[in-house]
């Protein structure tokens, strides 16, 4: 336990003393360099069209076995939830469907968790399983649930290992005011609502003639969004009227980072837009919404195989953490809060591409703000769990700041996977911030 702060060193004898310990080489005194630019994540596979659309033609057999339609309360909107549990199940999710009620009758969110990840960091990406009573909703939105589906499918085969914890959800109700994600997102205590690093939202993405647009909200994942298009020559335009309009908003109204992609719906295309997508100006995005005409019929294959392969860009991009080709340094650079006396934090580098185990000395460059660093305990984890003493903490080290390089024995250890930096402030006053941290091999 550190002393009153009336015992402890002024800032000037503090700064001496930090000085004359970096002198005597007990603390590397130089500041992490710039290691190699993370490279592109790991590359998303194809999302194979025919695979979605094999999950459009279901969605249409359960509309028509069922009244015509998969609306909230309706037959067709549980099998529709039944459909696509079993798919994920077979495919190795962790999957609950949970229960609310609307104008009377049971809703049903279905939530499929891909095992592994850091449980601090989920990424999720969601679509409204549900139609209008009007029609089946193949579009709005069988389109974005069946490219969800066969993204989480993707993930599967490629048995990803993602820094993020990857979660999916299919929600029930949007129709009548986006009442299943709102009953989700009121279910999550803050403490939960807090580890989302971002939601994606997909809802409308394979309209018969097609605008694309992205969702202008969180800008990292607008970014990757546009960037995807950008690569394969398709201009984008804004989401303009979305705000409010889909179940990302349940998400946004709790302070989560939002995005999504849309082709549109009731709006006119225009001139301008058809001299940049193609299609019909002057006729609507789609014509059927929200109409019995809402069939397989009313897909552009096109803009569905787009968007579901933007869906699965989206999810390795921003569900990997910087993952830098082989070579020799691997860094986070993402500052970390660390609460003062509070849990231990964790900031995490990925490292893939790699064989064999990591070596004997493995360098663990690692620079942390903070006053009075005696406060901090700070550990190596390995991808296995395994932890490894970095620095305990100490009652009489008042100097700032844990600017060190670490020999660690991680012979023990395979090289690839997610490695953190666990830091803990075992001690009330003072607080800091993990800036940067980094593995040599
Ligand atoms: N409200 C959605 C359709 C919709 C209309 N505008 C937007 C913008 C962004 C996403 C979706 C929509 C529905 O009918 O399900
Ligand atoms: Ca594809
Ligand atoms: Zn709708
Ligand atoms: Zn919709």
């Amino acid at each position: 336990m550190n002393l009153s702060r009336t015992s402890r060193l002024s800032t000037s004898r503090r700064t001496v003393a930090a000085v004359a310990l970096a002198l005597t080489g007990l603390v590397s005194a130089t500041a992490p360099t710039a290691s190699a630019a993370p490279a592109a994540a790991l590359a998303a596979p194809d999302i194979p069209l025919a695979n979605v659309k094999a999950h459009l033609t279901q969605f249409q057999s359960i509309a028509t076995a069922n009244g015509g339609n998969r609306a909230h309360g309706r037959p067709g909107y549980k099998a529709s939830v039944d459909y696509v549990k079993a798919k994920l199940d077979a495919a190795g999710f962790t999957t609950s469907v949970t229960t609310f009620t609307s104008g009377g009758a049971t809703g049903y969110n279905l939530i499929a968790d891909w095992p592994g990840g850091d449980p601090n960091q989920i990424l999720m990406a969601g679509a409204h399983l549900d139609s209008v009573s009007s029609g089946p909703g193949i579009n709005d939105n069988g389109s974005g649930s069946a490219a969800v589906l066969e993204t989480a499918l993707a993930v599967s085969r490629a048995q990803l290992k993602p820094t993020k914890h990857l979660r999916f959800g299919w929600w029930g109700a949007e129709e009548l005011g986006l009442v299943g994600s709102k009953a989700y997102v009121n279910s999550l205590p803050a403490t939960e609502r807090s580890k989302f690093s971002g939601y994606l939202n997909f809802d409308m993405i394979g309209s018969p003639n097609p605008g694309y647009f992205v969702y202008d909200d969180d800008p990292a994942i607008e970014k990757t969004f546009k960037d995807y298009y950008a690569g394969i020559g398709v201009p984008t335009e804004i989401e303009t009227e979305g705000d409010g309009r889909s179940d990302h908003a349940s998400f946004k109204n709790v302070g989560i980072p939002v995005g999504g992609l849309f082709t549109g719906a009731s709006r006119t295309k225009s001139s301008a837009q058809a001299q940049k997508w193609g299609g019909t100006a002057g006729t609507a995005f789609d014509r059927c919404y929200h109409s019995s005409c809402d069939t397989t019929a009313n897909i552009n294959d096109t803009a569905l195989d787009r968007n579901s392969d933007a869906i699965a860009h989206a999810v390795w991009t921003l569900g990997s953490g910087p993952v830098v080709p082989p070579g020799d340094a691997y860094e986070n650079t993402a500052d970390v809060a660390v609460p003062d006396n509070g849990a231990a934090v964790t900031s995490t580098v990925t490292v893939a591409g790699r064989t064999g185990n990591a070596p004997a000395a493995l360098k663990v460059g690692v620079d942390i703000k903070h006053t009075w660093r005696g406060d901090l305990v700070v550990d190596l984890v390995a991808p296995d769990g395994t932890a490894y003493r970095l620095k305990n903490s100490s009652s009489s080290d008042s100097a700032d700041n844990v600017i060190a390089t670490y020999t660690v024995d991680a012979s023990a250890e395979a090289a690839n996977g997610a490695w953190k930096l666990r830091v803990q402030d075992i001690a009330a006053q003072d607080t800091g911030y993990v800036d940067s941290w980094k593995l040599t091999f």
